[in-house]
């Protein structure tokens, strides 16, 4: 590659699409040293962050994301619920606190969410945080003003995914544009948030998709802080669930899935890299390449928002296996870096 170094603390924002496609097709082992060489420049390599998810707000969502069992355009049986109760939400970030998360997830299905329901989120955040974990929030669209309320009330982070390259975003999602994504990620940017953005592999979309959906991650003005990689959990009753079930597309490839791990983590070298949905039906020796490849981040628990998750017995195992551990703060390394 002919770029000069840059130094550590300042990623590269001007990838290529043609650069990111040569790292994806790098020899599978040399792609893995690379980015395991990154991952240690940059992060603790022994250990992971765990996170807790809730679904706050379930189900009955206006907008037609293939993927999703809680679009109103789905048939996948998930019960429409109200925004949850705080207290309950806070009872339940209890709970993950003392099962040792380190950052509580709050996701509501929602297109974006109503101005009379800020009250309730802004007394969310606050509680949760005063409980001492990291507190991300994941609403759907925002406002600018909204993003500011999030801020003042100090959500550290806000996920909002691009899930896709530009080109195969219409065919997935039709009720909102790639680019009204993007300008949410700018408000929660512009409100001094931590972004989390990624998005989904295993969607039926070619080798040149992921590097188009990597691509637009990696240059943004500023990498988002954690990079969520999911492998699409089919649901029965969803577009994409129906579409690819029986097909040699029902499933990504491990390797492939790997790989596209190890690109995120080559290129956004300093952004946390979570392994999301989908770890329910990976093996422990995928998840472990994964980790190798540079991602430093799970879900925990039994449950993901609506799909199941590996579960806290399986994953103290099988992180004791691997002789990882889960991370108590936020990375020293990354925290001298900023
Ligand atoms: N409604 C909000 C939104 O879309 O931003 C927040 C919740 S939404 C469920 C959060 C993310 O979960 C989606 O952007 C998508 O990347 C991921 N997701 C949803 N269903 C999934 C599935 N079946 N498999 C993998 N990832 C999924
Ligand atoms: C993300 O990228 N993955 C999480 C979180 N952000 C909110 C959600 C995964 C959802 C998986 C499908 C479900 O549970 O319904
Ligand atoms: Fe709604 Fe989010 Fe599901 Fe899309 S992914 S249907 S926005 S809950």
């Amino acid at each position: 590659m002919s770029h000069a170094p840059v130094p550590a603390n300042e990623p590269r924002t001007d990838w290529t699409r043609a650069e990111i496609a040569a790292l994806f097709d790098l020899p599978f082992t040399e792609l893995l040293f690379r980015a395991a060489e990154t991952h240690r420049a940059h992060h603790a390599p022994d250990q992971v962050q765990l996170c807790t998810l809730l679904s706050i707000k379930t189900g009955g969502c206006q907008e037609d994301c293939g993927y999703c069992a809680q679009s109103v355009h789905a048939d996948a049986g998930v019960k429409a619920t109200k925004l949850m109760d705080v207290r309950e939400v806070l009872q339940s970030a209890a709970r993950a606190k003392d099962a040792g998360s380190q950052r509580f997830c709050m996701g509501a299905a929602w297109r974006n969410p109503k101005q009379r329901d800020m009250p309730a989120i802004v007394e969310i955040v606050k509680g949760v945080s005063a409980m001492g974990m990291e507190t991300c929030m994941t609403l759907g669209m925002l406002t600018p003003g909204q993003a500011t309320q999030l801020a003042d009330a100090g959500l550290d982070y806000y996920n909002h995914n691009i899930d896709t390259s530009p080109e195969r975003y219409g065919d997935v999602i039709t009720t909102r544009t790639l680019g009204d994504r993007l300008d949410t990620l700018g408000h929660v940017r512009g409100a001094g948030i931590n972004v989390c953005s990624g998005g989904i592999v295993g969607m039926g979309e070619t080798r040149a998709d992921r590097v188009g959906f990597i691509h637009t991650l990696a240059t943004l003005p500023r990498h988002p802080e954690s990079v969520p990689v999911n492998a699409l959990v089919p649901v029965k009753g969803t577009v994409l669930g129906d579409l690819l079930e029986g097909t040699p597309l029902a499933k990504i490839d491990d390797i492939e899935f790997v790989r596209t791990v190890a690109v995120a983590r080559l290129t956004m070298p300093m952004s946390m890299v979570r392994l999301s949905a989908g770890r329910e039906s990976m093996s422990e020796a995928v998840q472990a390449l994964c980790f190798m490849a540079g991602a430093n981040s799970i879900f925990t628990g039994d449950k993901l928002l609506t799909a199941p998750n590996a579960g806290d017995d399986a994953d103290s195992a099988m992180l004791a296996r691997l002789g990882l551990t889960p991370m108590t703060a936020i990375e020293p390394m990354r925290e001298a870096a900023e």
